[in-house]
């Protein structure tokens, strides 16, 4: 059985007016902020350095490192990543919409924490709600001193704007988000030199942190690195957001600490997935955002942590979790999800913008019947041709991660079920429909 989860970024889930600022204050709000400006700045790096919380977007990178690793220079920024796009991941937007108090006091303990007087929270902008909730959240901090001028009477102020994107999946990546910010098509900067601690917004030195990593910030100052850090094993400290989905009983947003439940008890277990609907079996399953290997039923008792995953030649990425049960056509879910990538890309580069709509074309043509033997052979050879080997971790011909995560899907998906993919083409269309 999983066990049981201390709640923290998602404590007020069920509480009535959870994103006002009352209940926020009523149920300890703002006080890891009265406890921050009581430190120095360089104590709450350490504390979040202890923790070792790791990057909640997508990539895994120790965010106490990423700070520490900021250039030395008078201006810096802070931007947070609200821009939470990627197929079947609904955490971030959870956050805003229902406790966005507890993002903008996370924001600006790491605002005072990395010496930062401006920073950005840039949210989808199709999170209608979620937008008018963490601008009205905003407006309230400054109303009670929490924002602007000397912070709670200490010296530190700072400025908090919210930005909504407009409709791009690929400004989730942290420097086109930045070109995004600057007023520009959101085209993102290749990797080094322009890694945002270095070289962010505006040419300065600027940190991108996720919506759930800094949510988690008012606990970690409150309670102390330690303690967040006794939380999970190895690697993956603290607790995260699982949002799960597919053909389960019961899906949805599960906080859960790292590493303590496995993939069967998450999808099985009665109090969380609930199980597959009667009389399915399971096929596979899509670990951590589509840009990740799938993962087969004789996995299933692989932990939920960051290393455990990775080292099962997948990863945890985003913490989306996708079941797909044996009514699931998986010829049509790699499609999809190629289609996805495709209309996606920004266009930058000639593997990621030309591979992606090949690849796209030819699982259309497999799936709709019209398909022919040789294009499994053609599929592997355009995927070898965006990651050499079509290896994982995949080796990156592009400028960002976009490219290289088209032929994961693709790849895995004919080695997976060949069978499946034979069955399209030789009785001209899908066995599903
Ligand atoms: C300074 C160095 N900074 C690394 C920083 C870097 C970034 C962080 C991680 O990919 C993943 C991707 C998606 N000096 C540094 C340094 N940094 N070395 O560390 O960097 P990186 O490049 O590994 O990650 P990334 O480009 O942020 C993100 C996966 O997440 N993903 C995506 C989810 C999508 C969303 C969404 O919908 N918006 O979250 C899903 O799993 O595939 O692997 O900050 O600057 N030497
Ligand atoms: Fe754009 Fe794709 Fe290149 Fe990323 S890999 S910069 S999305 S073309």
């Amino acid at each position: 059985m999983p066990e049981a989860a201390e709640s923290i970024v998602l404590s007020r889930r069920g509480v009535e007016g959870s994103h006002t600022l009352d209940v926020y204050l009523e149920t300890g709000g703002y006080e890891g902020l009265r406890k921050a400006l009581a430190m120095n700045p360089e104590e709450i790096v350490a504390q979040v350095v202890e923790s070792n919380i790791l990057g909640r977007g997508g990539a895994g990178f120790e965010a106490g490192r990423k700070w520490s690793m900021l250039k030395k220079s008078t201006r810096r920024y802070l931007v947070i990543n609200g821009d939470e796009s990627e197929p079947a991941t609904f955490k971030d937007h959870f956050l805003v919409e229902n406790d966005p108090h507890q993002l903008v006091e996370g924001t600006i303990i790491a605002a005072y924490a990395i010496g930062a007087s401006r920073a950005f929270i840039f949210i989808r902008g199709e999170f209608a709600l979620g937008l008018e909730r963490v601008q009205s959240a905003v407006n309230d901090a400054y109303k009670i001193g929490a924002l602007g001028r000397n912070i709670f009477g200490s010296s530190f102020s700072l400025d908090l704007i919210v930005h909504p994107g407009a409709g791009a999946y690929i400004c989730g990546e942290e420097t086109a988000l930045l070109e995004s910010l600057e007023g520009k098509r959101g085209f993102p900067r290749i990797k080094p030199p322009y890694f945002p601690a270095v070289i962010g917004l505006y040419g300065e030195p600027t940190i991108v942190n996720n919506v759930e990593t800094v949510s988690n910030l008012p606990w970690i100052v409150s309670r102390g690195g330690a303690a967040f850090k006794a939380l999970g094993s190895g690697r993956s400290t603290g607790t995260r957001i699982f949002a799960l989905s597919g053909a389960v009983k019961r899906p949805g947003l599960y906080e859960l600490e790292m590493v303590k439940t496995t993939f069967r008890e998450l999808i099985f277990s009665d109090d969380l997935g609930g199980g597959l609907y009667e009389g399915r079996s399971l096929k596979a399953v899509i670990p951590g955002g589509v840009s990740a290997p799938w993962i087969t039923p004789d996995q299933l008792d692989l932990p939920l942590g960051q290393d455990e995953v990775a080292k099962a030649g997948s990863m945890l990425g985003s913490g989306s979790i996708i079941v797909m049960d044996d009514s699931t056509c998986m010829v049509r879910a790699a499609w999809r999800i190629s289609r996805f990538f495709m209309r996606e890309s920004c266009g930058q580069c000639t593997p990621c913008r030309e591979g992606s709509n090949w690849i796209e074309k030819v699982m259309a043509r497999i799936e709709a019947g019209a398909g022919r033997e040789e294009d499994l052979e053609l599929l592997m050879d355009l995927c070898d041709n965006i990651v050499p080997g079509v290896s994982w971790p995949p080796a990156q011909t592009t400028i960002c991660v976009l490219g290289p995560s088209i032929p994961s899907s693709v790849a895995v998906g004919i080695r997976m079920f060949r069978d499946e993919f034979l069955t399209h083409i030789k009785e001209g269309g899908c066995p599903f429909e």
